[in-house]
């Protein structure tokens, strides 16, 4: 019973045979999925790395306005639609409960995005593709970025924000 202390010297007994198989089973097994979390990495269809800097909100934001000036086409519902050259830096701004700017992109063209929240955790999440991640405010995510199909995308929040976190949906609109 384990409301008993175990007898004395339970721990210098010797490992029985069966128990060192199973140790070095789970040994062995342990250092495969090792192994593979590497390989999956580079072949399996997960998502990119990215590389993390610290900011702040009002720096980020500064940043993200002066980068909207430079590209900005238009403007849909008060939100700045942005159309960066190849090779361009792309903001993208999280906040409760929008995602700013519409972006207009090229495929097959690289882009260097830099992604951020204003307040709270927020989760970058293209759909229909699978790239999810989750954004802390202070924090500029920097992921580079290659559309491989044309169409519309939709950005959704993938972490529950508050009352309008299903509203918080953004654009991004590939061109061939
Ligand atoms: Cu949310």
């Amino acid at each position: 019973m384990a409301i008993l202390a175990p007898e004395k010297g339970w721990w210098q007994k010797k490992v029985a045979s069966d128990e060192k198989t199973w140790i070095m089973f789970a040994a062995v097994v342990a250092l495969a999925l090792f192994v593979l979390m590497v390989g999956w990495h580079l072949l399996g269809k997960q998502n990119p790395s990215y590389i993390v800097y610290s900011t702040s909100p009002d720096e980020f934001y500064k940043l993200a306005q002066a980068n909207w000036a430079k590209y900005k086409v238009g403007e849909e519902a008060g939100i700045p639609v942005v159309q960066p050259p190849p090779d361009a830096d792309v903001f993208v701004l999280a906040s409760t409960w929008k995602w700013e700017p519409v972006l207009v992109l090229k495929k097959g063209a690289n882009y260097k995005f830099h992604v951020s929240s204003m307040d709270l955790l927020h989760g970058f999440s293209i759909q229909p593709v699978n790239m999810n991640f989750a954004i802390h405010p202070g924090y500029d995510y920097v992921l580079t970025f290659k559309p491989t199909s044309a169409g519309d995308f939709r950005l959704m929040c993938n972490e529950y924000c508050g009352p309008g976190h299903h509203t918080m949906i953004g654009k991004i609109k590939v061109e061939d």
